[in-house]
């Protein structure tokens, strides 16, 4: 088994020491982040598979989210080294309901490694808290994830509150997550719809260069 399978093989055991201390070792031998990212994202998917399954239950997805927090603390400055700081900011957060936040924080890495300055509000935060902040920070950007198709919906009181405060056209949205789908993202007057977390940096690129 190479390094990257071993590490995919670590993350769904979920064994964070030995994802701490393999990841740290392949960076050092100079392994790419993007490849060390895609393994870890491979072991994921595996989990979600075999939880779908009842091949392993809610405890062994925890310990598996733990070792990807773990192996994130040293990539996430590598993933986000093309950075520039002061760009324009947006908020990111999971929506009212949710506590996943895996993808989230990833989106929010590659956005900083687009060069936007990302206000990270956390999981389970409510409409009136990214308005409130946006408005305040003065972003331009309110970056939506939701992972549930019963807290998806929340992504829809959002864009309602930013249209009753007359913000809509200044401060815009980008909505994605497993559920999220670009049909959804338009029904629900979203501005973009990212697939994954490069889409999101491209998507939320695309929506400041719109004249
Ligand atoms: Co939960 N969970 N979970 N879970 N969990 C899912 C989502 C699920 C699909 C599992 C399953 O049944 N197979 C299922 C949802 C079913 C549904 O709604 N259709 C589910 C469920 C049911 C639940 C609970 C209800 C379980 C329970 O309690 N019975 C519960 C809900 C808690 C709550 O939120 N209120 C729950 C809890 C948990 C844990 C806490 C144990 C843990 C989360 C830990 C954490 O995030 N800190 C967890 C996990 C880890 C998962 C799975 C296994 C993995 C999610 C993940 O991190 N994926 C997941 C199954 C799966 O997805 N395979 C599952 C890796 C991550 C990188 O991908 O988040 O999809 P993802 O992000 C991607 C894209 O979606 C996109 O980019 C990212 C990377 O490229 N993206 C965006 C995400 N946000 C974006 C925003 C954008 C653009 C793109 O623009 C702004």
């Amino acid at each position: 088994m190479d390094t990257l399978d071993r590490l995919s093989h670590l993350l769904v055991e979920g064994d964070d020491r030995g994802v701490d201390v393999l990841a740290r070792d392949a960076i050092a031998r100079g392994v790419p982040a993007g490849a060390i990212l895609d393994a870890l994202l491979a072991g994921m998917t595996t989990v979600g598979d075999r939880f779908r399954q009842h091949d392993i239950f809610l405890p062994d997805v925890l310990l598996a989210a733990r070792a990807m927090r773990a192996a994130m603390v040293p990539l996430r400055p590598l993933l986000a080294a093309q950075g520039v700081a002061g760009g324009p900011k947006v908020v990111i957060g999971t929506v009212s309901g949710d506590v996943h936040d895996i993808g989230k924080n990833l989106v929010g890495i590659m956005l900083q490694g687009a060069g936007f300055e990302v206000v990270d509000l956390g999981t389970d935060v409510p409409a009136e808290r990214f308005v409130d902040t946006a408005v305040l920070m003065g972003a331009p950007v309110i970056a939506l994830s939701a992972l549930l198709t019963t807290t998806m919906v929340h992504m829809r009181g959002v864009v309602e509150l930013l249209e009753r405060r007359g913000h809509r056209g200044r401060i815009f949205t980008i909505v994605g997550g497993a559920p999220v789908t670009e049909a959804f993202a338009r029904e629900i007057g979203a501005d973009a719809y990212g697939f994954d977390a490069g889409g999101a940096a491209a998507a939320v690129r695309a929506l400041l260069a719109a004249p």
